[in-house]
């Protein structure tokens, strides 16, 4: 960024507006002064921690992006105006596969491309006008930061929450790597939309799974403060159910089989037992059976190995199996159960087996009418439950009407002859001492017997999974472990830290299922820390989602070469305050954050379990009905538009085409009203001609009125984030401004002042490039940015009042005084009320009625 200014004439000399002069002008000055650092530990300002999902380098930044730093902006100088000690970073999300696929591509060294780019980013931010703290930039890909990665991913492994596993894995043979459950959108990489197979790999895993009851449960705090849909995907993603484990034994087998249940009250309803055919207890179960059982399973296996996880989830298939030749024996009434494989039963979700309750449960009805298997109904679901208080209706002739005459019988809903299983509540039958129960009490009641029997407990079962951190891939943190030659996992001593990745020169980095650290032979010999032999370094690099899932707490410090964060520093300004970004992280990046948090709370390095107080989510820019895309040759360039229209243009559109969760469509995004609109706004300034001191009491009242309304209502938008309307109030007053110049109390009125100068400091939301010449025009020290605003008079606030008009029939016939905003209900009310109306009217029929608040009712009568 060049130091020299502008010649001031550029920027409002010659009459003209000049968007990009002006730009240009107070880019130059904030980066001079850089005014928007947040204040250290003399600061005794109230804080608040603002803060944008950091971007990832992968190429120039978008108009996605220009939305959601556009937003972030207005909150961050928001809370400046409002007198707080604002904390607003930036930083990059810059390891990843996005930056290491176009560096192969493109034959670069990956860390070249990353820089390069963010070099690009930092450019463009600066002339977006984006008020950061520029002192504490982090880079996950630097050293500096990755090395706290390690830190963490070794604190989580003395606590138990980092461990090695082999199981199945989603895989993506196009990037050659595996992929966390969170990663997988409909069964297709979420990088590159290829089909994701099954791979079984020994991986590194994170125990989420431990923290599965406070994920869930802390999200109650968030209610009101977090969008609700963001809420409840999360609730669904981790998918806690409640029920019971039951343990079954399978004849010939010493070890007892365990199943879970969300409804052990249908225990006595089991006919038949399924297991997963590509868990390993189906396996083993197949191994001591004939051969001609053996050879169809394995058959079956393959079919299944070919699915996708979609395919075999989708309930409208045809359902498949092989009976396995084995019996189970049911815990409770000792009846014999055929064991079969079938696909709709998941190796990875429960325990990989089920009971099978065909009356009860619709996939196992359409299992059991496939294969012939017995349905047996074990609740009553016409039969009435306690607790429901039964609504008696009544016929015309005030006859209650039989509660159970259209009510089927049911042998008229019997699952087996309809197809449909009874998934209601009702009353226990065929359950021996259950019978008469409702659903709660049997499940209660079959809970106790299980236990006290040994062969069953309650149980929670979720569908969150650990999740897999370990990538195949070059850029990303090194996992720092060493492989000894006796087979011991180690960390690798903390004095070693951070381990630094090898040059990528000599590396072939092109996808092919191993990790290319492993090529780097040299860098991959180390020692045993403990006996001093040879030993290995772990080939894989970290999920970038570890990186982004504590950056917050690195920006309090980003250059602490102690700690990863101070947890002092933490206690002054953690958790961020307000968090801005898109949809798409509504999952991944905020469950990982969150769980990391709590860890961190759990080790007693922060005060708070939840990261982010408030979450704002904005919706995306569309051109054209679709996400704009390279790929799809529908790009507004970012870069080109800092030059025309501007920054502040292009700010102002975005933030007044609709609200922040909204998506934006481009067409509709009108930048030359803005233009027009920011001129105005800095005419308004030009043409003042009172000096700064004048005395406001002394100004035109309507016009102050408008002035103090919006101050007073401003705040209670940009806090509901309803930018849109607070651009709108923007133009009225600027609208009232012009015309109280040229046609009303003239350009040296204080009051026209007074509105240029609010003007100036809510627009500085916005424009704040704008907003600071119009500060300067008006007399004022830079920066309008630094401004505490103006607290509304509250003797300004109270209403207006008008004369609205009431007809009846086209007459007057009464005059109301009513506030001049009044709405239309309540003008028609007091209308209808007042005493004169009611007596022209008598007994006359009102058959229509116009309003027009705040001025005129008018009735028509028959
Ligand atoms: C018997 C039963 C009877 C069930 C009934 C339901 C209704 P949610 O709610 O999704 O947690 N199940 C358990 N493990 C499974 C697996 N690995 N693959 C497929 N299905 C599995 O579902 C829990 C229910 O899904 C469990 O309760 C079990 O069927 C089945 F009238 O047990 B239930």
């Amino acid at each position: 960024m060049s130091q020299t200014l502008p010649p001031e004439t550029d920027a409002h000399s010659d009459g003209a507006f000049d968007a990009y002069a002006i730009q240009q002008k107070w880019q130059a000055r904030w980066s001079e002064a850089d005014p928007f650092r947040a204040g250290g530990a003399g600061d005794t300002r109230p804080r608040k921690y603002v803060l944008g999902m950091f971007p990832y380098p992968s190429g120039d930044l978008h108009m996605g992006h220009a939305e959601s730093y556009a937003y972030v902006d207005i909150v961050a100088r928001f809370w400046r105006h409002r007198g707080y000690n604002v904390l607003n970073p930036i930083g990059w999300d810059s390891f990843g596969l996005p930056a290491e696929n176009a560096a192969i591509q493109r034959g670069a060294d990956p860390r070249e491309w990353t820089y390069a780019n963010i070099a690009q980013h930092k450019k463009s931010f600066r002339e977006y006008g984006s008020s950061y703290d520029w002192s504490r930039i982090l880079h996950t890909s630097d050293p500096e930061y990755y090395r706290w990665n390690q830190w963490l991913f070794q604190a989580l492994y003395e606590r138990g929450l980092a461990y090695r596993k082999e199981s199945p894995v989603n895989w993506c043979p196009n990037d050659q790597t595996v992929l966390a459950n969170e990663q997988v959108v409909d069964g297709h990489c979420e990088r590159c939309g290829a089909e994701v197979v099954k791979k079984k790999l020994t991986q590194w895993y994170f125990k989420i799974t431990d923290y599965a009851d406070r994920l869930l449960d802390d999200l109650n705090q968030l209610e009101g403060f977090w969008p609700q849909k963001v809420i409840r995907m999360q609730r669904n993603w981790i998918g806690r159910s409640v029920g019971a484990d039951i343990e079954f034994e399978i004849e010939g087998r010493d070890e007892r089989v365990t199943v879970f249940s969300t409804r052990p009250d249908t225990l006595h309803g089991a006919t038949f037992f399924v297991v997963a055919p590509d868990s390993d207890l189906a396996a083993e179960l197949v191994a001591g059976a004939d051969p001609d059982v053996r050879m169809r399973f394995q058959d079956y296996l393959d079919q299944v190995q070919k699915q996708s996880e979609i395919e075999r989830q989708s309930t409208d298939r045809p359902k498949t199996g092989v009976f396995l030749g084995r019996w189970a024996v049911n815990p409770i009434n000792g009846e014999r159960l055929p064991v079969w494989a079938a696909d709709y039963v998941l190796a990875d979700y429960g325990h990989g087996a089920v009971m099978a309750v065909p009356a009860h449960d619709q996939r196992d009805l359409d299992f059991a009418r496939a294969f012939d298997l017995p349905v047996k109904v074990v609740v009553d679901t016409t039969a009435p439950i306690t607790g429901a208080i039964p609504v008696i209706e009544l016929d015309e002739h005030g006859v209650p009407i039989d509660p159970g005459a259209d009510e089927a019988s049911l042998d008229e809903i019997d699952p087996a002859k309809t197809g449909i299983a009874l998934t209601d509540d009702g009353r226990m039958i065929n359950s021996g001492s259950l019978d008469g129960l409702s659903k709660r009490h049997a499940i209660a009641r079959i809970t106790e017997q299980l236990e006290a029997a040994g062969v069953g407990r309650a149980a929670k079962s979720y569908r969150l999974r650990d999740w897999l951190i370990s990538r195949q891939r070059f850029w990303g943190t090194p996992i720092p472990m060493i492989h000894t030659e006796d087979g011991r996992i180690v960390p690798v001593p903390e004095d070693q830290l951070p381990l630094v990745l090898p040059d990528a020169q000599n590396l072939d980095l092109a996808p092919k299922g191993t990790s290319p650290l492993g090529g780097a032979t040299e860098w991959m010999q180390t020692v045993d820390p403990e006996t001093g032999e040879p030993a290995l370094r772990d080939p894989d690099t970290m999920d970038t989602f570890v990186d982004s899932s504590w950056y917050f707490l690195r920006f309090l410090d980003p250059s602490d070469p102690e700690r990863a964060f101070d947890p002092r520093e933490a206690d002054k300004w953690a958790p961020v305050d307000s968090y801005i970004g898109g949809v798409e992280h509504a999952i991944l990046h905020l469950l990982y954050a969150r769980f990391i948090t709590k860890v961190l709370f759990d080790m007693g390095l922060v005060e708070f379990t939840e990261p982010f107080s408030s979450l704002i989510n904005q919706g995306m820019v569309l051109l054209d009905g679709s996400k704009m895309s390279k790929s799809k040759g529908n790009l507004v360039e970012f870069e080109a538009s800092m030059m025309d229209p501007g920054a502040d243009v292009v700010r102002t559109a975005i933030a007044f085409a609709g609200p922040v969760e909204d998506d934006i469509n481009w067409e509709d995004v009108s930048t030359t009203g803005a233009a027009k609109f920011l001129a105005r706004a800095w005419r308004v300034a030009k043409d003042v001609t009172s000096e700064p001191d004048v005395v406001w009491a002394e100004g035109d009242a309507a016009l102050r009125r408008v002035t103090h309304r919006l101050l007073a209502d401003a705040p209670g938008l940009v806090e509901q984030t309803k930018f849109n309307v607070l651009v709108a109030r923007l133009m009225e007053l600027v609208n009232a401004t012009r015309k109280a110049i040229d046609t009303g109390a003239g350009p040296a009125d204080p009051a026209v002042r007074e509105a240029a100068e609010s003007t100036a400091m809510m627009l500085d939301l916005f424009a704040p490039h704008t907003a600071e010449e119009m500060w300067e025009i008006l007399g004022y020290e830079p920066f309008v940015g630094l401004a505490t605003w103006r607290q509304p008079d509250p003797t300004l606030l109270v209403d207006e009042s008008v004369t609205a008009v009431v007809q009846i029939d086209g007459k007057v016939r009464a005059t109301l005084t009513v506030p001049a905003r009044i709405d239309a209900a309540e003008l028609e009310r007091l209308a209808r009320e007042d005493s004169r109306i009611t007596r022209s009217l008598g007994d006359r029929e009102i058959v229509r009625v116009i309003v027009r608040a705040p001025k005129v009712v008018s009735f028509s009568t028959r």
